[in-house]
């Protein structure tokens, strides 16, 4: 589904004015000591990886993707990056799972899409991630700042769980399901799919503690079996603002919003996260687990066409 940003309309109503509002030189000065300005040579995709901390999931350590074992977070990182330097998916696993990406460059808020996260959905086999963005704000070159939140269709409405938590348990020998215990009192296990799926375990390799846990913004599962003898499952389609979500590859850093979802504006931003926001399962299709196949800026082109 198009759509435009929040600004966009109004935007195009003063468009005379955009021109000024845009100079480039001009939201240089304004943007600040630690804005780090595009350039002809920079690099439109991402080319950092900060953090890659899935949750459990049938693509976690899978030998066919993951050609040797993982066993430090700094080589899930680098496994990551060439991933998605290839093009390739990275499987983010259930609920929570996240990855941190950077770029060489500021990425400026402009008056359309300003970034594209690619994901593996089709129509009905959706996994939406929360997209989160943040600014460099101590131009440390880490994301060690605040993370904000993209707003999307679901994200205010009121079957949200903000924040949400799911702490995932090592299983005690290869071939088992891992458990879970959720910050709501609930329970269950992220199956181990045999048939599919061989590995001796979901857990990711590089953790090395006996449990882990993962936060975030859970959206409200709507998967079901369509067939209803267990054959045919459909993960519904989010009608915007989702990652590896069906029709929705494109972001705005003006839904960039606070935990209360008030608008936060950001003149641009450094680093951005995706993170599973469903805590469900599919029958034979296993755990809902956002897939990431590369991050673009999608704004620096208007930017460097700027006077
Ligand atoms: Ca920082
Ligand atoms: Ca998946
Ligand atoms: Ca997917």
């Amino acid at each position: 589904m198009k759509r435009l940003c929040p600004l966009s309309l109004a935007a195009a109503a003063i468009l005379a004015c955009t021109a000024c509002n845009y100079h480039k030189v001009i939201e240089r000065e304004s943007l600040g000591e630690y804005f780090r300005m595009p350039q002809e040579t920079s690099n439109v995709y991402a080319d950092k990886v900060f953090e890659y901390t899935p949750a459990p999931g049938q693509f976690i350590g899978e030998p066919t993707i993951t050609e040797y074992p993982i066993r430090t977070p700094e080589a899930a990182c680098a496994w990551a990056k060439d991933r998605l330097d290839g093009k390739k998916f990275v499987s983010l696993g259930g609920f929570g799972g996240y990855i941190v990406v950077g770029f060489d460059h500021s990425i400026v808020a402009m008056d359309g899409y300003d970034f594209a996260v690619y994901g593996n959905a089709v129509s009905g086999g959706s996994e939406p991630g929360i997209v989160w963005v943040m600014q460099d704000a101590n131009g440390n070159g880490q994301p060690d700042d605040v993370w904000y939140e993209l707003r999307g269709s679901e994200s205010f409405a009121q079957d949200v769980i903000r924040p949400y938590s799911v702490t995932y348990y090592r299983p005690d020998g290869p071939g088992q399901d891992v458990r879970w215990s959720d910050s709501e009192g609930a329970e269950g296990t992220i199956d181990y799919l045999g048939a599919y799926h061989k590995q001796d375990s979901y857990y990711p390799g590089w953790i090395t503690a006996d449990q882990y846990t993962l936060t975030g913004t859970r959206l409200k599962a709507h998967n079901f079996d369509q067939s209803g003898n267990g054959s045919m499952w459909i993960n519904p389609d989010y009608a915007w603002g989702y990652a590896d979500n069906f029709g929705s590859t494109y972001f705005c850093i003006r839904d960039a919003a606070d935990p209360s979802g008030n608008p936060v504006e950001l003149k641009y931003i450094d680093f951005i996260k995706v993170q599973t926001a469903l805590n469900t399962k599919s029958g034979w299709i296993g755990e809902n687990s956002t897939e990431v196949l590369g991050f673009e800026d999608l704004s620096i082109n208007f930017y460097l066409s700027l006077p």
